[in-house]
């Protein structure tokens, strides 16, 4: 176990309508509310010695600035970008500025789903993308983030 100055930082980053987990659509996104989501990645990420910081916004603007303030801060990025995925232009050329490594994730199989949820403008730049195992994803991408960050 690392002190808590030596440990990695790794942002996980939530964009639009995931808020609302817990009560959005639970057939398809879970019962697990966010807060819950983020609770169990800062106690994950302190068992695999990363310091976790969890932000959620429904703007993209806002998305895009805290991708530019992790370059040099953040060791990687784990991001459901939401429906921004799938539209967004900014966010990817954000993560291209940033060079911080990130993980694509969602909670859904978006290839399940419409076929407008089958793009995704970052999975291009992903180190990979996890989809279809609701709240699980997220301590699978932690693990993978500290395998690439090891
Ligand atoms: C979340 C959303 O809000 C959708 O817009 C995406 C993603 C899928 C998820 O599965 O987590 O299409």
């Amino acid at each position: 176990m690392k002190t808590l100055s030596t440990r990695k930082n790794v942002l996980v980053l939530n964009g639009p309508n995931l808020n609302m987990l817990g009560t959005r659509e639970p057939a398809i996104y879970g019962s697990t509310t966010l807060a819950d989501i983020e609770a169990a990645c800062v106690s994950h990420g302190a068992a695999l010695d990363l310091a976790v910081t969890c932000r959620q916004s429904n703007l993209e603007g806002e998305l895009v600035t805290w991708i530019q303030e992790a370059r040099g801060v953040q060791a990687g990025i784990i991001l459901n970008a939401g429906a921004y995925t799938h539209t967004s232009i900014a966010i990817p050329d954000a993560l291209t500025a940033a060079e911080v490594p990130f993980i694509e994730l969602h909670l859904s199989n978006v290839f399940a789903r419409e076929e407008f949820r089958h793009h995704s403008w970052l999975s291009p730049l992903a180190k990979g993308v996890i989809c279809g195992f609701g709240a699980k994803g997220y301590s699978l991408a932690l693990d993978a983030m500290a395998d690439i960050l090891d």
